[in-house]
């Protein structure tokens, strides 16, 4: 089934932030810090006030005692954070840190009103290494906080770690780094903002994945009471992660609203998409495997340094204790410590990326199956296979002190195997080899962790909300908690709530987005929309055919367990020969002049789904590889992807979203990396610097799944959103680095880009080559 989303957005009638147009409406601009730290002497608004059009240039000293402080919802003990204003105090902590605000009666003189400020900055040193700033001497990122350490923390899980490492025959150690993205979604973010004075109310659109989030949060920050304030996301173009987030500006353009009595908009250039939207991964770590001649793993110690940037922004210090609860993968490690030491450097936050965290466990673990069997030289299927918990074994508990819910990572391999034909696939890379070209092939084997998640795990509460209404009409609403922006739940809620209601899909519409329709929600991030979202829906579908039994029994004059519910009608076999269909039962619900004694009139329902438990989707990616050895460019020959996301509720969106997180990694394995120099400026500013993966680049991939269904949620659905972005990473890495085992390279850092192959390749060559 196609999405029903698509026709709006293909036409260019959907409605993004940019499109609102409200009367009276100024629009706002806002001037970011050049250096990457400095001290604010002085800030000089006077020309900017003069421009024509002008109507408000405001600094922190206006606006930071009005605003309340950007949030971080991460529950982390012992955290040391840095007060994070609205707008820059007395002084700026990165290259891209809001430090003025220009509002006007167009974006054009709103932005050359920015230039007109003058600010006179007194710039400090930067500090940008994360494992250099742990040096005594460092210079610190805030001062005041006496440390450039946000926290560190030890987590030791499974069997005794020190005795697996002294009952090994071996230990592997490796160095793996994960590089600093920028998620650049297409479109960047953006916020209008409208305050009714008459009735006190906010009402704010924004780019973004949380809006309900936002309306618990933004009361605290614009002292707006929470009925009062309306949060709408209309059309998001792409979010990644990097809109699951409260952001400065979405305070701001509301307060601006609020103190200036008309509507305000603000629209982020790609620049200050690049230097002051979040970024993702960014770890550093020493990695050590305790095993056995014979492959068998004991142990596995990591010793990770994560940069956070200058700010914790909403999850910025709780993804990489992410990676510490996946780090063993799909494996059976008995024991296992994570040392994670979480670092505070002058450049933009880093948070929640597609995958977050995941991924970075997903490659740690998988290119660490591959340098444990190169070095002790047993097959690296082999060696993946012999960890592997069997199906029967499930719900496993891992050493991490996760239970996994269920899964058959041995079939998703074979699958795998099978559809790259793999024999073949060896035996071409072989010939290859052979004849004297760079050829690889790489294996990736995941499990993740989604559906976020249980409450009592969440910082905010993980239950999701919805709402299903048979309208008179016979015509359902389906209103809910999560808030797509791109994932396809319009279609996919329609199909579940078509299915159970024996309605046509064109009869069902699915609202979401805008706090004033879905009252409650915990939105979309983690890959949770299916699973918790979707359980919501089936709550309230089960309540409403419960309640249509009873109608429909007092209609058809027998007992309520007498009525059977089949393909849309009610009907009561051997008592009546009548069908009710829903239209009809609808209207005698609302109509409402013959009703059950004791029965409400209506015929809706509304759930709150609280799930045991996360899922844990699973896969196998294979990807094979050439390589140029006269330009160090990698080519995808073949990639399968085989992906286990459960019950499967839209195949066709399951591999658009398989599809959209292979090209993400893609970019990751050998093209992307946000780069700073050494002063902290920011080098991968705009598209000309920051290379993303073009149509070209994308292979042919080919796709294959397994259905493992969860006990987790009724619908046996687990999540998929991420699967592509944590499955693929590895796979090309592995693959590119198989292609050059042969010349004794056993890492390169990621991305994988055409220099650093060649570079790789010719240090290395033999020379008769
Ligand atoms: N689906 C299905 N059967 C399943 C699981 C999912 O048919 N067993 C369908 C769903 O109904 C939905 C899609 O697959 O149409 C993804 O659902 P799900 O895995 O539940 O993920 P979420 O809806 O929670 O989406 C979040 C996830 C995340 S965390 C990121 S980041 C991400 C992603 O989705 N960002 C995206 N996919 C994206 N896709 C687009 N276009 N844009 C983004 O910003």
């Amino acid at each position: 089934m196609k999405r029903v989303e698509d026709p709006r957005l293909i036409k260019g009638i959907g409605t993004y932030v940019d499109d609102m147009k409200l009367a009276g409406m100024l629009h706002a601009a806002i001037l970011r810090s050049p250096h990457a730290h400095a001290t604010i002497r002085k800030i000089d608004t006077s020309a900017a006030k003069t421009i024509a059009g002008v109507v408000a240039v405001l600094t922190g000293a206006d606006v930071n005692d009005k605003c309340g402080l950007v949030p971080c919802a991460a529950a982390i003990p012992d955290l040391k954070a840095p007060a994070h204003t609205v707008l820059a105090s007395d002084r700026v902590y990165y290259v891209g840190h809001a430090v003025a605000v220009v509002v006007a009666r167009d974006p054009y003189i709103a932005r050359d009103a920015v230039e007109a400020i003058d600010v006179d900055y007194d710039p400090l040193p930067a500090v940008v290494d994360p494992e250099a700033a742990l040096k005594p001497g460092s210079p610190l990122t805030h001062p005041d906080l006496g440390t450039n350490v946000a926290f560190s923390q030890t987590v030791a899980g499974g069997g005794d770690i020190e005795a697996a490492f002294r009952n090994a025959d071996r230990v592997i150690k490796h160095r793996l780094y994960h590089q600093r993205l920028t998620p650049m979604p297409i479109e960047p973010r953006g916020v209008v903002a409208s305050y009714h004075n008459g009735e006190q109310a906010l009402t704010l659109w924004t780019s973004t994945q949380i809006p309900h989030l936002l309306r618990t949060l933004l009361p605290g920050m614009l002292g707006v009471p929470e009925p009062k304030l309306r949060i709408v996301a209309p059309e998001v173009g792409g979010g990644f992660g990097a809109k699951l987030n409260v952001y400065a500006e979405e305070a701001l353009v509301g307060h601006l609203a609020m103190r200036l009595g008309v509507p305000v908009k603000w629209i982020e250039s790609r620049r200050e998409n690049a230097a002051s939207t979040i970024h993702g991964r960014d770890q550093i770590g020493e990695y050590e495997v305790a095993v056995k001649n014979d492959g068998t793993i004991l142990g596995l110690k990591s010793r990770t340094v994560a940069d956070l940037g200058a700010y914790n922004q909403l999850l910025t210090p709780a993804i990489p204790t992410l990676t510490g609860l996946v780090l063993t993968g799909c494996y059976k490690i008995p024991a296992v410590k994570i040392d994670l030491t979480a670092v505070y450097t002058n450049k933009m936050s880093t948070d929640a990326y597609r995958g977050a965290g995941r991924p970075e466990a997903t490659y740690l673990i998988e290119r660490l199956m591959d340098v444990v069997a190169n070095e002790l030289k047993i097959d690296r299927i082999a060696i993946r296979r012999k960890h592997f918990p069997s199906p029967s074994e499930f719900p496993f508990a891992t050493s991490c002190g996760l239970v996994y819910d269920s899964g058959d990572y041995d079939g998703a391999l074979a699958k795998a195997k099978q559809l790259a034909n793999w024999d073949t696939l060896v035996a071409d890379r072989d010939a290859a080899r052979g004849a004297g070209r760079l050829a690889g092939i790489g294996v990736s084997t995941y499990v993740e962790i989604c559906a976020m998640g249980p409450s009592k795990a969440m910082p905010a509460g993980g239950w999701e909300w919805g709402c299903v209404r048979m309208e008179i009409s016979g015509k359902v609403s389906v209103i809910t908690g999560v808030t797509p922006h791109g994932q396809g739940q319009e279609t996919t809620f329609a199909q579940i709530v078509a299915d159970r209601l024996g309605v046509p899909i064109e009869d069902v519409v699915v609202m979401k987005g805008d706090t004033a329709v879905a009252h409650y929600g915990r939105d979309t991030y983690g890959s949770r929309g299916t699973a918790v979202g979707g359980t919501a829906i089936v709550m309230c579908i089960d309540k409403i055919i419960k309640k249509g039994k009873v109608l429909a029994a007092h209609l058809l004059e027998t007992l309520d367990d007498h009525v059977v519910f089949e393909h849309g009608t009610f009907k009561a076999p051997g008592v009546s020969t009548r069908a009710i269909p829903w239209g009809e039962l609808a209207a005698e619900a609302y109509i409402a002049k013959n009703l059950p004694a004791g029965v409400e009139p209506g015929l809706e329902a509304s759930s709150f789904f609280e799930p045991e438990n996360f899922t844990f989707p699973f896969g196998t990616h294979i990807c094979a590889v050439d390589i140029d050895r006269d330009t160090g460019a990698v080519k995808i020959t073949k990639y399968v992807a085989v992906d286990d996301c459960g019950n499967q509720i839209n195949p066709l969106l399951i591999e658009g979203q398989v599809q959209g997180g292979i090209a993400q990694s893609i970019g990751q394995a050998l093209m992307e990396r946000t780069v700073y120099d050494e002063n902290g400026q920011l080098l991968t500013g705009e598209f000309m610097d920051y290379a993303l993966p073009r149509a070209a680049d994308i292979p042919e991939y080919v796709f294959g799944h397994t259905v493992t269904p969860t006990p987790v949620n009724p619908l046996g659905v687990k999540g998929v959103g991420e699967a592509g972005t944590i499955g693929a990473t590895p796979a090309i890495a592995n693959a590119v680095l198989d292609a050059l085992q042969p010349l004794g390279v056993v890492n390169l850092d990621l991305p994988l880009t055409p220099e650093k192959v060649w570079r790789a390749v010719h240090s290395r060559v033999p020379a008769t080559v």
